[in-house]
């Protein structure tokens, strides 16, 4: 790969670095290597004034827990911003952020400012912070993690593959359907019948039209069986709304398959 020069930057601020070795695997593995993204980590155990380099400090109020502190947080965000010059975003993951959705990865894709995630640990970070220096917070949904690292990692993932280039030519056709608002389509592969049960026949036709309107009939079927939420946000062509109905009659009757 030729395009270190325009390659993503994503800024990292973790107390556990370490983590984010599971990024060397496939697809963002790759992305590392060719310079598609680069990874940059500032650890904010490296920017504490005090001698026993703590990060955390017992919650004002009391209670359980601690929280982390400003000061050394905050520094860290101060040299990754530096470190970037151009205007950057910071981001940090909890679950008091906005909902992330495919629709924004792809917006935040094809944005090519640096971005500056902050992972929490402990109970969260000093509100005083948030209101300082973070730009956007972000949830990958309504749970608790220990920290937001993996939080991190999984949004660097999704963007990262929806990179130019990222992916082979094969694979971006398919992310069409998600970024739509559909499912997936079912995937098979050999043998053709495994305990007994047999390949859907359209796929074993040859006939690429027919194929491509079995796939796209089961994306709006199975959309609206298991996530009728979705289906709802979706706007569908004329044809599509005739393969739903088609696929509707088709389970009301009993047909399982094609
Ligand atoms: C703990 C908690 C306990 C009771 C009620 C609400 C609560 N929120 C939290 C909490 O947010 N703890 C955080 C743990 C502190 C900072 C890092 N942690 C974190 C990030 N957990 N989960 C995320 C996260 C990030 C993005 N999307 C989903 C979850």
């Amino acid at each position: 790969m030729t395009s270190t020069a325009s390659a993503r930057q994503v800024g990292v601020i973790a107390l556990f670095p370490e983590m984010f070795t599971a990024l060397e695997y496939g697809i963002t593995g790759r992305a590392l290597q060719t310079g598609l993204i680069e990874l940059n980590h500032w650890n904010p155990r490296d920017y504490t004034n005090d001698p026993h380099r703590r990060v955390d400090d017992r919650p004002y109020g009391g209670g359980p827990g601690m929280v982390m502190a400003a000061q050394p947080l905050d520094d860290a965000i101060q040299a990754a911003r530096q470190h970037y010059q151009a205007k950057s975003k910071t981001i940090y993951l909890s679950p008091q952020g906005q909902p992330l959705t495919q629709q924004r990865i792809a917006h935040w894709a094809q944005d090519p400012q640096p971005l500056i995630f902050i992972a929490g640990r402990y109970e969260g970070i000093d509100e005083r912070l948030l209101t300082l220096s973070i730009d956007e917070q972000w949830s990958l949904g309504d749970y608790i993690l220990s920290g937001g690292e993996l939080a991190i990692m999984v949004v660097i993932d999704a963007i990262t593959r929806l990179l130019p280039g990222a992916l082979g030519d094969a694979d971006s056709a398919q992310q069409e359907s998600f970024s739509r608002g559909l499912l997936d389509w079912p995937h098979y592969t050999r043998p053709e019948i495994y305990r007994d049960m047999q390949v859907p026949k359209t796929l074993l036709s040859g006939d690429h039209k027919a194929i491509a309107r079995w796939r796209l009939q089961q994306a709006l079927g199975k959309t609206w069986q298991k996530r009728p939420d979705l289906l709802k946000r979706a706007t569908l062509s004329s044809t599509e709304c005739q393969l739903l109905e088609e696929y509707q009659i088709k389970m009301k009757t009993g047909e399982q398959h094609d």
